[in-house]
């Protein structure tokens, strides 16, 4: 597990996570709340999901899909996020580029210019899971220089990475001004 990055803790900040389906959102949710009971919002075409993680990260989670009829009713609840979690499946390199466009669109929604992001790149204990720096050059991460983001391995089925993770959230979470590029 590692990470590569753009920087540098707000209690109760909003960190909104999105990603294709099957990227190990729902998963994610379940390690990091302990197995607790995820209460699910059920709304049109997508679930959205309240959590409170360690080190006083409020996230909501999107589970948006990739149906391109929702992305126009998505964005604007993208307007209050202090931080964007954005996940990938790093076994899937047949979507990464789509992955991508994705993040790119998130990333252009008004009021997210200044936004932080964190790009988890998720299921990296399976096989033949890519590395790290080849999804940030699929990814074109590069071409965020002038913003603050981090990229991190995780594993959502095992947990590993997901300390390191909020850690990532908390320091994207922190006053700007320290942003560099990696
Ligand atoms: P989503 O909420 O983003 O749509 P899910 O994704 O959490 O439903 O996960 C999709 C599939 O990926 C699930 O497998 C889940 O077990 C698997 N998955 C999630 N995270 C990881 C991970 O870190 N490693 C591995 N190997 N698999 C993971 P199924 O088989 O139920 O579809």
């Amino acid at each position: 597990m590692g990470s590569v990055n753009s920087r540098g803790h707000k209690a109760g900040a909003q960190a909104v996570m999105m990603g294709l389906d099957s990227a190990g959102k729902t998963t994610l949710l379940y390690k990091l709340k302990g197995y607790q009971l995820v209460e699910t919002l059920p709304t049109i075409g997508f679930n959205v999901e309240p959590l409170e993680a360690p080190g006083h990260v409020s996230l909501t989670l999107w589970d948006i899909g990739g149906q391109a009829e929702l992305r126009a009713s998505w964005k604007h609840y993208l307007e209050g996020a202090d931080v964007l979690v954005y996940v990938l499946d790093s076994t899937d390199e047949a979507r990464l580029p789509e992955a991508g466009a994705e993040l790119k669109e998130v990333l252009a929604s008004p009021g997210m210019a200044s936004v932080p992001f964190l790009v988890l790149a998720n299921k990296q204990e399976a096989p033949g899971a890519l590395p790290l720096l080849q999804i940030r050059d699929q990814l074109g991460l590069e071409r965020f220089q002038g913003r603050c983001w981090e990229l991190r391995a995780c594993s959502a089925l095992t947990g590993e990475g997901l300390p390191q993770a909020l850690q990532s959230l908390g320091g994207l979470l922190r006053p700007r001004g320290r942003c560099v590029s990696w």
